[in-house]
C-alpha cells in the first residue's frame, strides 16, 4: 500500500502509528472537564447574547467536522431554546450568501472551527461582515488563531486542540462548548452544571467498550459502515462516517434512522455495518431500523443511553449527553486504521487546515 511521504517518515522515526490519535481520542473526557470550566468562566459574556428574539435566523457554520458539528448544534440549539437555526457549511455562505441568508435580516452566526484558519470560515464572516448582517459568535480550540479575534465574542476551547488531522478531541470539546452555550440561553430549563458529569460517564465509557471497538474494527471483512442518527445525532452520525473516511480510507454513509428505507437498504449484504446512534424519544422506531437490516445480513449496533449494544448509563438528560454518541465510532475508525496498515495520525491526501488561495 503507497504510503505517503510523511507517514514513511513516521513509521522510520518509529513512532507508534495513530500515537497522536489514540491520545487524543482517549483524553477527551479531560478535555470536556476544561471546556465546562471555560463555560462556567465565559457565562455572562454568553447570557449576554440570550436576547435571540433579535434575530430573524440564527446560523452555525464550519467546514468538514465542524460543518458536520454544526449540524447537530443548530439542531440541538434550535430544540433547546425553540429558535429556528440551521448549520451550512462555511463555502456556502461564503460564494452564496444571499441563497442561503435571508437578506439583510438580523442574524446571529455561529462559527466553529477548530484550527480557527480555515479559509472558507474565515471568509464566510468576512462576507458577514461586508453585509452587516449581525453578530458573530466563535468557538475555537486555536487561541491565536484569526478566527479567535473575528467574533464579537469568541469562545476559546484550547485542550481541544490536537496533532492529528482528522478530528476527535477537537469536535467533541467544540461540540460539548456548543451545547453548554444553548444551555446557558435556555435559562430555567436546562443548567448547563449538570453536564459536569459527562466527562466521568465518556471516561467509563471509553474503558468499558473500547475492546468491543476494537473487536470491531479490525473486522476487515466490513466493507460498508453506515452511521444512522436522526434529530441533532443526524450531524453527529455525519462525523463519525467523516472519520472512517478519514482516518481508515473506507466507503462510509450516513443517514436518518427512517431514511434508510428509502433507497440505500438496498446495499445492505452481510459484509455490512450498522451503526445506530438510537434516540431516548423515538427508541423504538430506531431499533426497528436496526431489526429490519439485521434480517438481511448485516451486523448492527446499537448505541444509546441503556439497553443498547453500547449502554451510557450516563443518568444525564439527553441533551447533556449526545458528546457520548462519539468515542464508541472514533475508536472502531482508529483500530480499523491500524489493521489495514495506515496510520491514523497522517490521513491520505489531508491537510490539518484547509487554505484556499485566490481561484
Ligand atoms: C476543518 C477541517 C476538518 C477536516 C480536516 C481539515 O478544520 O476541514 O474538518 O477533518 O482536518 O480541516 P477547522 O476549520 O475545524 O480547523
Amino acid at each position: 500500500m503507497r504510503m505517503m511521504a510523511n507517514q514513511k517518515v513516521a513509521t522510520k522515526q518509529g513512532m507508534a502509528r495513530g500515537k497522536y490519535t489514540r491520545e487524543e481520542i482517549f483524553s477527551q473526557p479531560e478535555s470536556w472537564e476544561r471546556a465546562i470550566e471555560v463555560l462556567k468562566e465565559q457565562v455572562e459574556s454568553i447570557e449576554e447574547y440570550s436576547n435571540l428574539d433579535e434575530y430573524r435566523q440564527v446560523i452555525f457554520t464550519g467546514c468538514g467536522s465542524t460543518y458536520y458539528l454544526s449540524r447537530a448544534a443548530a439542531t440541538q440549539f434550535q430544540a433547546m431554546t425553540g429558535h429556528p437555526a440551521r448549520g451550512l457549511p462555511a463555502s456556502e455562505l461564503w460564494l452564496s450568501p444571499k441563497a442561503n441568508y435571508i437578506w439583510n435580516a438580523p442574524t446571529l452566526l455561529v462559527a466553529i472551527s477548530r484550527s480557527g484558519e480555515t479559509s472558507e470560515t474565515l471568509q464566510a464572516c468576512e462576507v458577514f461582515r461586508a453585509h452587516c448582517l449581525g453578530k458573530i459568535i466563535t468557538l475555537v480550540c486555536n487561541p491565536g488563531s484569526n478566527l479567535a479575534t473575528l467574533g464579537d465574542m469568541n469562545l476559546i476551547f484550547p485542550s481541544g486542540m490536537e496533532q492529528s488531522i482528522a478530528q476527535t478531541r477537537a469536535f467533541s470539546t467544540l461540540f460539548l462548548g456548543a451545547i453548554g452555550m444553548c444551555a446557558i440561553w435556555a435559562p430555567g430549563k436546562y443548567n448547563f452544571n449538570r453536564m459536569k458529569s459527562v466527562s466521568q460517564a465518556g471516561r467509563q465509557l471509553i474503558n468499558q467498550y473500547h475492546p468491543m471497538a476494537t473487536q470491531l474494527g479490525q473486522n476487515i471483512d466490513f466493507d460498508r459502515i453506515y452511521f444512522l442518527g436522526s434529530g441533532e445525532r443526524f450531524g453527529l452520525a455525519c462525523e463519525l462516517s467523516l472519520k472512517m473516511k478519514e482516518m481508515c480510507l473506507t466507503h462510509s454513509e450516513s443517514f436518518h434512522f427512517m431514511e434508510f428505507r428509502h433507497g440505500p437498504k438496498a446495499m445492505v449484504n452481510r459484509n455490512t455495518l450498522v451503526v445506530g446512534l438510537v434516540s431516548e424519544s423515538n427508541a423504538d422506531y430506531d431499533l426497528a431500523v436496526l431489526a429490519d437490516v439485521e434480517k438481511l445480513g448485516a451486523k448492527t449496533i446499537s448505541i444509546g443511553e441503556q439497553k443498547m449494544d453500547v449502554s451510557f448509563n450516563s443518568g444525564l438528560e439527553e441533551v447533556y449527553r449526545n458528546v457520548l454518541y462519539l468515542p464508541f465510532g472514533q475508536m472502531m475508525a482508529f483500530e480499523r486504521a491500524i489493521v489495514k496498515g495506515l496510520d491514523p495520525d497522517y490521513p491520505t491526501n489531508l491537510d490539518a487546515v484547509v487554505k484556499i488561495t485566490k481561484v
